[in-house]
């Protein structure tokens, strides 16, 4: 059939159009969202990291039941189990997403059709518009347009979804990045970074983003102030790169 795709089932060495793909899914207890996710990966993948923050789950337990690579980082954080899921990664691709089962794997093949046509370096999941109206609040939208605007005017480029978690990239640019961050600031961290590069080409696209499995980990208001925080510090502290 067209459209769906055969279940991901561990290291399978498929290329997609030659490259090796690789997905990193950051896990803080979603034994629920991950199954679903792994159960969705599609079979052209070449691995899937999953980088599990001390769960005390099931969720490293279903992620190797389905053919992950499990990966322990027991330094708590978002940004932190990202640095250390690209230190293992090895495709020409990564590709990211929660593991709340709230990013379509399905959305995989088309985002990297689109990533090849466009000739990016780094592709955006923007989750705007939401169309389902369970998937996120008014209070969170609200969040999220005033980071993402706040991130537009700082430098200079319509960004439509700063804190987005789904992102494709070429695994290479990453030599280039200052990624500093350990916590929820990593998302916006790595498109600014993405920005900054003259030689990252960077595009945007939307997604159909869903309501999440299990308990959310994100702290809206503390989260959200820290982002703004940090925004304006990587902008006025060039110095540091
Ligand atoms: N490894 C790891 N993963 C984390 C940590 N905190 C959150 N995550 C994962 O990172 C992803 C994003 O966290 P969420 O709670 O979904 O935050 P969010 O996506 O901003 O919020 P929602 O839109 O409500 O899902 C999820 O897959 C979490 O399990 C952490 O400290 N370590
Ligand atoms: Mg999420």
């Amino acid at each position: 059939m067209l459209f769906s795709h055969p279940q991901f089932n561990g290291y399978n060495n498929s290329l997609y159009k030659d490259l090796r793909i690789t997905v990193i899914i950051p896990c803080l207890n979603e034994e629920q969202g991950i199954e679903k996710v792994l159960r969705r990966m599609p079979a052209f993948v070449d691995d899937v990291i999953v980088v599990d923050n001390g769960s005390t789950d099931r969720t490293a337990e279903v992620a190797e039941s389905f053919g992950a690579k499990v990966i322990r980082e027991h330094v708590r954080g978002y940004g932190r189990a990202y640095k250390r899921g690209f230190s293992e990664a090895t495709g020409d691709i990564i590709i990211t997403l929660d593991g709340d089962h709230s990013y379509p794997p399905d959305a995989i093949s088309y985002l990297l059709e689109a990533f090849l046509h466009l000739q990016v370096d780094f592709l955006n999941a923007s989750r705007f518009p939401v169309r389902d109206r369970e998937a996120m609040s008014f209070k969170h939208k609200f969040g999220n347009f005033v980071l993402s605007l706040a991130m537009s005017l700082l430098y200079f480029r319509w960004v439509r979804d700063s804190q987005s978690g789904m992102w494709v990239f070429r695994r290479s640019i990453l030599e280039g990045f200052v990624l500093e961050s350990d916590g929820m600031a990593f998302s916006e961290e790595i498109k600014i970074e993405a920005l900054r590069s003259s030689n990252v080409r960077f595009s945007e696209i939307s997604i159909l983003y869903t309501s999440r499995l299990g308990e959310i980990k994100l702290n809206p208001w503390r989260d959200g102030f820290f982002n703004l925080y940090f925004l304006a510090k990587k902008r006025f502290a060039p110095w540091r790169r």
